[in-house]
């Protein structure tokens, strides 16, 4: 699993690679799932680049989402990805402005009528959350959601259609919060895995620019893209067969992997060498 692509279609590429190879080694039996915010990258020329951001890189959002789709057809039921709220933006959500003034319309307006339908084709495949027996669930943001059961995910109504103003999603208590919401108490996040039958929450929304951050046992912020260095993007590997009880059980070099081996500092399981 990986989070936060953000329009950057050289991690989107470098997770496809990383897909594939567990294809190879698991005899077809892998899984890949992209926890949302695929899209809406900067449109910023280099001398212009803030550093804290991390390499450079300009936005590919119709590039991403048709190769997204192009990969999940390849690989029928093998490719997922879950809704983040710069994806809602095009389908209902509030419009996003963290690197335009409206990134919905500028987007659309780059990609024009018949791409952007396209594009929300495959946004409203995006599902609310992913649940595995491994005792991981996955959602865009924090676990702060209230819900009794998985039908309560899968009832929510992500039109934006009953609300005054879209901004009105922000505030209710499903679809505002996984979509948004940077954190959850233990107990938040206890009782929302409780009513999503796992064990441990999985997600992403905000940047770590260490690469992942665990909070309490249950959960666990992972920072595959945006915002991060190369040095420090992670992406998480899970064997579905396994029982993961806290996220403790989630180790450095096995299930949490630097995204390039070869550029990440060693604490993440790289082999490059941090600069003095
Ligand atoms: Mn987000």
């Amino acid at each position: 699993m990986c989070t936060d692509l953000q329009g950057c279609m050289r991690d989107f590429q470098r997770m496809v690679t990383i897909f594939e190879e567990a294809l190879l080694e698991y005899q077809g039996d892998a899984h890949l799932l992209f926890t949302g915010d695929l899209i809406h990258g900067p449109h910023i020329d280099p001398e212009d680049w803030p550093d804290f951001l991390g390499e450079y890189y300009r936005d590919a959002s119709g590039e991403v989402m048709i190769a997204y789709a192009g990969l999940a057809a390849q690989y029928p039921g093998r490719v997922h990805a879950l809704l983040g709220n710069h994806e809602h933006g095009h389908i209902g959500g509030p419009h996003t402005a963290k690197f335009a003034a409206d990134e919905v319309a500028l987007v659309e307006q780059i990609l024009g009528p018949s791409a952007t339908a396209r594009m929300r084709g495959i946004i409203h495949t995006f599902a609310l959350a992913a649940v595995s027996r491994c005792g991981a669930v996955f959602t865009h943001g924090a676990p702060a959601a209230v819900i009794e059961s998985v039908a309560d995910l899968e009832a929510a109504d992500l039109s934006g259609a009953q609300y005054a103003s879209p901004l009105d999603v922000l505030d209710t208590p499903v679809v505002g919060k996984i979509l948004w919401a940077r954190s959850a108490t233990e107990a938040e996040a206890r009782r929302f895995l409780r009513a999503a039958g796992g064990t441990i929450s999985i997600y992403g929304h905000d940047v770590i620019p260490e690469g992942f951050e665990c909070v309490g046992d249950e959960q666990i912020v992972v920072s595959t893209s945006f915002g991060v260095f190369d040095t420090n993007k992670v992406y998480v590997s899970l064997d579905l067969a396994a029982k993961y009880r806290s996220v403790h059980d989630l180790r450095i070099g096995h299930e949490i992997l630097p995204l390039y081996p070869d550029r990440a500092l060693a604490r993440l399981g790289g082999t490059a060498r941090a600069l003095k």
